[in-house]
């Protein structure tokens, strides 16, 4: 079986809740389509118990794409005001920018690692995929965090940027591929949809999975295979 999981966002309850519902074999695949970390408060936590996970195959958020970019450069801090103090210019305003999207404790739990495992944590998230694309009973699936920037017909996945996919701000009225699904997190299902609050937007041939995890809604996930929907 092929799962993907929604944006989780440091909640770790939440997590282990999905994992237990879902149950994969060593044998199954379970994508975990970015924004793992920030916001919510155990986001080193979770990553430590994905990176020994062989079923979990995750897929980069901007989220991570701020953190592999900065934590290489504040390794050697011993607390968020020492790394601070450390970065200059445009890796400053990378701290500052990544600061405002909720990761003040992730930087501080980080930080209080032991050298080795802050060194695996970096190793792990040079391993998140900017995109993937799998099929499933006869089924193809293209998962990318937020959508496709500077989108073009025909145009090859591999072609295009970290950002475009992490950062993209998507259509959802658009049909991006004829003969593929969509699916994406970071925009909550509620914002392209009112009617969706708290439920898998399925139209047009995205799936949309943010149902809001980080702020009191639902973890959701599918099941690529029969196109089950659980939510924690
Ligand atoms: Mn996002």
């Amino acid at each position: 079986m092929i799962y993907v999981i929604g944006d989780i966002h440091g909640n770790k309850e939440k997590y282990d809740e999905m994992l237990t519902k879902l149950s994969p074999k060593d044998t199954d695949a379970v994508f975990v389509l970015g924004d793992v970390i920030d916001v919510g408060e155990d986001s080193v936590e979770i990553l430590k118990d994905m990176m020994y996970r062989t079923n979990i195959y995750p897929v980069l958020g901007e989220h991570e794409y701020m953190a592999k970019k900065i934590l290489p450069l504040i390794i050697n801090a011993k607390n968020l005001d020492e790394a601070k103090a450390m970065l200059e210019g445009e890796d400053k305003e990378n701290l500052d920018k990544w600061l405002s999207m909720k990761s003040e404790k992730t930087i501080s739990d980080f930080l209080s690692l032991n050298e080795e495992d802050k060194e695996s944590i970096i190793d792990y998230l040079s391993e998140f995929q900017p995109f993937e694309e799998v099929e499933a009973n006869g089924k193809t699936f293209v998962l990318a965090h937020a959508g496709i920037d500077n989108f073009e017909d025909g145009k090859n996945l591999e072609e295009y940027a970290e950002e475009d996919f992490v950062f993209a701000k998507t259509d959802y009225s658009k049909v991006y591929f004829k003969n593929k699904y969509l699916i994406t997190g970071h925009t909550p299902t509620v914002a392209i949809n009112q009617k969706f609050m708290g439920k898998v937007y399925s139209k047009n041939g995205h799936i949309a999975l943010d149902c809001g995890a980080a702020y009191g809604g639902k973890l959701a996930a599918i099941c690529l295979d029969a196109l089950k929907l659980t939510y924690c």
